[in-house]
């Protein structure tokens, strides 16, 4: 292992002078006092839970010196000091989020949507364009799980590989300077044990990216000593495995303590060289750092630290340390320290005052705009004293938030429930108003709100006619991608099998020999990190599909999608994008492991992508092509049976688009209406063919895309004329049939429009069992669809449907 304290020549350069020393000393005083007073206020009542940098200033004062423009941090809640280093955090802002404040401009991480500690830079203007990425400092938006913020970090490194390598690039200077971006993550100690950590080490390896992870080692996980969380106790012993050698590729691995000024600073400088320049992974093992305040406000360390340990934490503190560091340098006095130690105090108080008055004065505005409107209502109503009662019992409330005002308001409208609506109409206005932007500050930005909505994609038709070529479904797809590759230089693919042989049901076929390794690219087998390359790449203005091979494996990646991809645009309030599409295949094929349809899971993870479930491969390709129009994430199920079925090839393969959210009828009927998706739509139109001998017409209707659901109300039309509904999907039972159902319920008004019961076929609630009699026996049939459809006819008509059984 390299010995930092060696290198001394990049010290030299990067603590360029005692001023600079002063200020770092400074920056790491007005931290610790930010997180001292975080805590105070937490207790005080006046934020909900707090964590903080504490202990862990000095080491990102050194990392933040490395850190330029253009480069990306994924990091974890600790990193505070980092951020305000970089100027990209006032004291006032990480107040902000303490308090939780909505307004993007006090809180530009969040907008109040995340607990203290989840820094975000801003990457999109207002109206969804990017800024100029490479001349700012970069934060991924952080996540709470822990090691979650590793799989994205590959790909943040990723990027600056394609940004360098490949030529097509080179004019994209918003994102990239020749791919000289170094992406820098950060996690604690104890979560290096995740498996998202080792996946992530390991695929930086073998791609040598740039990227420097930081491991800031205070020797605990919440109350949990080292010893049951790393082999050996110390991570970079266990992974020295990875070192690079003169002949082998692999890792810098560098360890340093955490109140070591110089030995930081060196670190870090050469670790940025290192990635920066050769794009080369480092990994810094940051130890002997502390946590002076403990874990969070939710409990003291004091229960689990020995007396020993709490004094050596004392002792070993970055910031008293380095102190000592600067006297003995004769940088400068006890007295002078003191004095910035003081105005650094000084400065955090002001700063937290003044957050603290800017949230709580909207809040307060909007308490007396309620009191006035109920008092001045009250006067007038025979309901004066119970409405009294409650502006007096709003008025005694210690820091209100925005719920004791509206809730005061809302059973205030239940009390005047039997005035005179004049009387009542100015606080059911006022009451409109704030619903309105409650749910701005609370709900907006799930998905785009800009002109790069998917739902804004214009709808061009496919050209078919009888001179469409009849090719294999993989083909259709093929033919696609191909375009697609030939016509954007920021479109590409990857994944287990997707380069050489071109995926293994060949839908890049021929294309990696065509646009070569960068753009058509096999990885390793880790689901977590290629999605996590594509949320990396996607943020840094890229078009990556990531393939999962079957959709049975894209559990495996489940946490990603959903902790980190699909929250994105609604977390940080339209702050950052990452418009992933997500390539996979799934429905009816063999067995257990490969022809899953967890449709349920999937809609109820990860509301924030779109999902969508094409027919056949046509429809895959306009899909495709509308989400490549537009800049939101996206999961495409193709059908894992479908790919040697014969399709007609459309003319204008490639820039056809199928909208997103609009059900296409199969085949329109007048007794009762199927609605299904993927490859059920086969099965269902051969039922079709089967009732309809025996006198019964339904109407088939493919959902197309489940996020979005049908949001022109066709399967409610449909109703309202058939009068009857069947859900059908390959899906457990109350998955995505009962997701279909409720929303067609809830949002179309279709219920008193129907005469039968509105009924779903599933799948059995097992697994699919293997070849065909387990696929006939697990899955919806056609005898199965057709037995449903008749038995609900007969229940209508018994004399001319009479029961089967
Ligand atoms: C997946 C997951 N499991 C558990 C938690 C709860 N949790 C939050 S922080 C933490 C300990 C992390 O310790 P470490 O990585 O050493 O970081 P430190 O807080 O010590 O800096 C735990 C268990 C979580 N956030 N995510
Ligand atoms: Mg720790």
């Amino acid at each position: 292992m390299p010995q930092v304290k060696s290198l001394h020549e990049s010290t030299l350069e990067s603590i360029r002078s005692k001023e600079d020393i002063l200020n770092d000393f400074r920056i790491a005083c007005l931290s610790r006092h930010a997180s001292l007073m975080g805590r105070k206020e937490v207790f005080m009542g006046k934020a909900k839970f707090g964590i903080f940098g504490d202990g862990k200033e000095l080491a990102q004062i050194a990392m933040a010196k490395a850190f330029r423009k253009g480069d990306f941090r994924s990091g974890y809640y600790r990193d505070q000091t980092f951020m305000m280093a970089l100027g990209e955090l006032t004291v006032q802002q990480y107040f902000a989020q303490l308090y939780a404040h909505t307004d993007v401009e006090a809180e530009p991480a969040s907008a109040g949507r995340l607990m203290n500690g989840h820094f975000a830079t801003r990457s999109l203007n207002e109206d969804g364009t990017w800024k100029d990425l490479a001349n700012q400092y970069n934060s991924a938006a952080d996540i709470s799980p822990t090691a979650g913020q590793m799989p994205k970090l590959v790909g943040l490194a990723y990027a600056s590989k394609l940004y360098r390598n490949n030529k097509g690039l080179k004019e994209l200077t918003q994102f990239s300077v020749n791919g000289n971006e170094v992406a820098w993550g950060t996690i604690g100690n104890a979560s290096t044990s995740e498996g998202m950590f080792f996946e992530a080490i390991n695929a930086a390896g073998v791609l040598q990216v740039p990227m420097v992870i930081s491991i800031w080692d205070d020797g605990y996980g919440i109350s949990v000593p080292q010893e049951y969380h790393t082999t050996k106790g110390s991570i970079s012993e266990i992974l020295s495995g990875l070192q690079r050698t003169e002949t082998e590729k692999g890792y810098e691995i560098l360890r340093v303590k955490g109140w070591d000024y110089e030995g930081l600073v060196n670190a870090f400088a050469y670790a940025a060289k290192v990635a920066r320049e050769e794009h080369v992974p480092v990994m810094v093992h940051v130890d002997e750092m502390t946590q002076p305040q403990g874990h969070s406000t939710s409990g003291s360390h004091e229960r689990y630290k020995s007396a020993e340990r709490l004094q050596w934490e004392k002792d070993w503190d970055c910031i008293a340390k380095f102190r000592e560091y600067i006297i003995s340098n004769g940088i400068a006095t006890e007295d002078q320290l003191d004095k910035i130690d003081a105005e650094a105090k000084a400065e955090a108080k002001t700063q937290r005052e003044a957050a603290w008055t800017e949230f709580s004065s909207e809040i307060k505005n909007e308490l007396q705009e309620a009191k006035q409107l109920i008092t001045e209502i009250a006067a007038k109503s025979s309901r004066k004293v119970t409405l009294q009662g409650l502006v007096d019992d709003l008025q005694k409330t210690i820091n209100p938030i925005r719920k004791d005002v509206i809730t005061t308001v809302r059973k205030a409208l239940v009390q005047l429930r039997t005035e005179p609506m004049a009387l009542r109409k100015p606080l059911l206005d006022w009451y409109q108003k704030q619903n309105d932007k409650n749910y701005d500050r609370y709900s907006s930005h799930l998905y785009s709100e800009t002109d790069f909505s998917a739902l804004q994609v214009k709808e061009v038709r496919p050209e078919l006619d009888e001179k469409s070529p009849l090719v294999d479904g993989r083909e259709v797809l093929q033919a696609f991608f191909d375009k697609t590759l030939e016509k954007d230089p920021r479109f590409f693919a990857f994944g287990e099998d997707v380069g050489k042989i071109g995926d293994v049901n060949q839908a890049f076929a021929g294309l990696q020999a065509k646009y070569g390794e960068l753009r058509v690219t096999d990885t390793g087998i880790r689901e977590t990190t290629i999605i996590g390359q594509g949320i990396g790449t996607a943020l840094r203005g890229l078009r990556p599909i990531a393939e999962i091979q079957y959709l049975d494996y894209l559990i495996y990646a489940l946490p990603t999608l959903s902790d980190d991809l699909a929250c994105l645009h609604y977390r940080t309030k339209g702050g950052q994008k990452a418009p992933l599409i997500v390539r996979t295949r799934g429905h009816r094929l063999e067995g257990v492991w490969h022809s899953g349809s967890q449709m349920g899971m999937i809609l109820s993870t990860l509301r924030g992508m779109h999902v969508c479930v094409p027919r056949d491969m046509v429809q895959a390709a306009g899909m495709y092509k509308t989400l490549l129009e537009s800049d939101e994430p996206a999961v495409v199920i193709e059908c894992l049976n479908g790919y040697r079925l014969k399709e007609r090839l459309p003319h204008n393969i490639g820039e056809y688009t199928v909208p997103l959210g609009k059900p296409e009828i199969l085949r329109e009927g007048t007794d009762l209406t199927v609605v299904t998706y993927g490859s059920m739509c086969r099965v269902v139109m051969e039922a079709a063919e089967e009732l309809a001998q025996v006198g019964i017409s339904i109407e088939v209707i493919d959902a197309q895309t489940l996020l979005p659901f049908d949001i022109h109300g066709v399967i409610g039309a449909s109703i309202r004329k058939t009068n009857r509904v069947l859900f059908t999907d390959e899906d457990v039972p109350g998955g995505a049939s009962a997701y279909m159902l409720q929303q067609v319920m809830d949002h179309q008004d279709a219920f008193r429009f129907l005469d039968s019961e509105p009924l779903t076929l599933p799948a059995q609630a097992h697994r699919p069992a293997y070849s065909s009699d387990g696929d006939y026996f697990s899955k919806p049939s056609t005898d199965d669809v057709f037995e449903k459809v008749y038995e609900m006819m007969h229940e209508v008509n018994p004399k001319k449907y009479p029961s089967i059984y």
